[in-house]
């Protein structure tokens, strides 16, 4: 009989069905898994972040343990615990002398590049396996970008529409077009239902955890407790019914939408249960369109869930691996500064950042709207160096791994890849703020004055970014209107703008 091997399971690989534990044999192998303090302070994640995947890890190895495997778990504060994956495998080598280390690839470059190390360190034969709980494999997706001189999600996101065969009529789209989205920009109304997401009671392992969290890692960003999230794939599970029952329905019609005092909204809150592996991405994409064939949801709900899964999901992976590790030194707009003191606290005049980063805070989540329209856009508009932006979104979403956090970031919220993943920048002022939340109508500023003590800051810093970026930008059709206002502008009107966003952003306390 072959030799023992070593089955190495990230944080973010709890999956029953993970490439590296299809390969395993029970009563041969030995599965390792370990907390490790390096994957903690890399970016010093939210307390909720390190206290979910803990949990869910410990969850994880006691139910292979139940189902027959051998599991070598290294908990943070065992001895000798060398607090890192080399260290770890380096031991376990030791104490396990396999003949090969199995791993599947990492999500983030940089475990990739310390795994593809290890071989040479370890003397040890060492196979990294594809993650086949992506749709589109890194080759796929090359294969897709190249030769293009555009890469754009829609016509990816038709490919893996035919691939996987979600809501397809033969070869044409479900209902005949591909994309609902026109349909999904209502703002929502107060008096609507509003469901809230599954919350889960924390049990003993749990508990266990929460107290190490708190033990370990108090300097952290964001509040331990209360402590609700799905912890075990039954629990996601539950999860995931109860969104499909309850907030599916409405999904597409309030997507942009926010509310002051509904955090949820109509969204799943499922992102951090698919990317640590705890549900299955296109399984969860079958049961929402079991509830749209079954006539329990519309089409615009069903076609844009989807989509952001098998579309933009697998898209941005796609770009991060096409363009690691330059991706990480793009800055587009040349913006230099730090990152302004309230992101941390939340303490700001402006209802709107106040919203979204006191909730950010309280349960490591905000939604797609407020991440890209709020604490995106002002970062943008402000000038905020893209690298303090991107650790910002890395440390504070219990759902950040950089594989799908830079792309959004970078690309998506502050175009500072100049185009590659966006065709323009998501820059807005107070307007499209008032439009689509209930926000302005407590905050100290005024959303329809323009410039001056009072005023709302976004409609000066709009200005004011596109004054300053208009050498880079102008040349973009999709801002041609924008730039023929500008242009109509009388110079006091363009240099009180202006004269206001240098004031304001004086005004304000940053980083360091
Ligand atoms: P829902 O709104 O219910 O959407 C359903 C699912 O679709 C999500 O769970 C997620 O799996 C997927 N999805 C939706 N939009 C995207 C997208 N743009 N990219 C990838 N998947 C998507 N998503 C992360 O998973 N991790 C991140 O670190 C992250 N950082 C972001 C940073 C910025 C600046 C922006 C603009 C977006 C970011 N997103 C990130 C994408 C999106 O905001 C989150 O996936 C979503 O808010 C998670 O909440 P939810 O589960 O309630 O999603
Ligand atoms: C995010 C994270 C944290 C905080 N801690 C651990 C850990 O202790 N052990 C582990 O295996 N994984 C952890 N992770 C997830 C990893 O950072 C993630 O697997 C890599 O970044 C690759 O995506
Ligand atoms: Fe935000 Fe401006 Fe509205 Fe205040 S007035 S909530 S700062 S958009």
């Amino acid at each position: 009989m072959a030799g023992t091997r070593l089955i190495l399971v990230l944080g973010d690989q709890l999956s029953r069905t993970l490439s590296s534990l299809r390969r395993g044999v029970k009563g041969r192998d030995v599965i390792l898994m370990a907390e490790v303090w390096d994957e903690t302070q890399y970016v010093k994640h939210h307390k909720k972040k390190i206290a979910f995947l803990f949990s869910a890890m410990r969850h994880f190895a006691a139910a292979l343990e139940a189902d027959g495997w051998s599991v070598d778990y290294v908990r943070l504060t065992d001895e000798g615990n060398r607090g890192s994956f080399t260290g770890e495998v380096a031991r376990a080598i030791k104490r396990h002398a396999p003949e090969r280390v199995i791993v599947t690839e990492p999500g983030e470059w940089r475990v990739l590049q310390m795994m593809e190390g290890w071989e040479e360190d370890f003397g040890v034969p060492v196979e990294i396996l594809p993650d086949d709980r992506f749709l589109a494999s890194h080759h796929e997706f090359q294969d897709w970008a190249k030769g293009r001189k555009q890469l754009r999600m829609e016509y990816f996101y038709r490919d893996m529409r035919r691939k996987t065969g979600l809501l397809m009529d033969g070869d044409a789209p479900e209902g005949g077009k591909w994309n609902y989205d026109a349909e999904n920009r209502k703002p929502a109304r107060r008096d609507l239902f509003m469901p809230s997401p599954k919350r889960f009671e924390p049990h003993e392992t749990t508990r266990e955890v929460l107290d190490l969290v708190a033990d370990q890692f108090s300097e952290h960003f964001g509040d331990l407790e209360p402590f609700w999230f799905a912890v075990t794939a039954d629990e996601a599970e539950d999860a995931l019914s109860h969104f499909l029952e309850e907030a599916l329905p409405h999904f597409g019609d309030y997507q942009d939408a926010m509310l002051k005092d509904e955090r949820f909204l109509y969204h799943s809150i499922l992102g951090l249960y698919i990317n640590a592996g705890l549900l299955d991405p296109l399984e969860v994409c079958q049961r929402v369109e079991a509830e749209y064939e079954k006539g329990r949801v519309p089409l615009n709900a069903a076609e844009g869930f989807i989509r952001q899964i098998i579309g933009w999901r697998e898209y941005v992976r796609g770009i991060y691996w096409l363009k690691m590790p330059d991706y990480l030194e793009e800055n587009f707009f040349e913006a230099e500064r730090t990152l302004p003191s309230f992101y941390w606290t939340g303490e700001t005049d402006m209802a709107c950042l106040k919203a979204a980063i006191t909730q950010t805070k309280e349960e490591a989540y905000a939604h797609h709207i407020q991440r890209l329209m709020v604490t995106g856009n002002f970062a943008m508009l402000a000038g905020i160096d893209p690298k303090h932006v991107h650790a910002w979104y890395l440390i504070v979403y219990a759902d950040a791994y950089e594989w799908v956090e830079l792309p959004n970031v970078l690309g998506m919220s502050q175009f500072s890849d100049g185009g590659l993943l966006a065709s323009k920048p998501y820059a807005a002022g107070g307007n499209y703020i008032n439009k689509m939340s209930d926000y302005c109508g407590t905050c100290r500023y005024d959303v329809k004055t323009k410039t001056g003590e009072g005023a709302c800051p976004f409609n000066a810093l709009y200005w004011d970014f596109l004054a300053r970026n208009e050498d880079k930008l102008k040349g973009n059709p999709r801002l041609n209107q924008v730039y023929a206002t500008w242009a109509r502008m009388k110079p006091e009107t363009k240099q009180s703008y202006r004269a206001s966003a240098h004031a304001f952003l004086e005004s304000l306390d940053y980083d360091g």
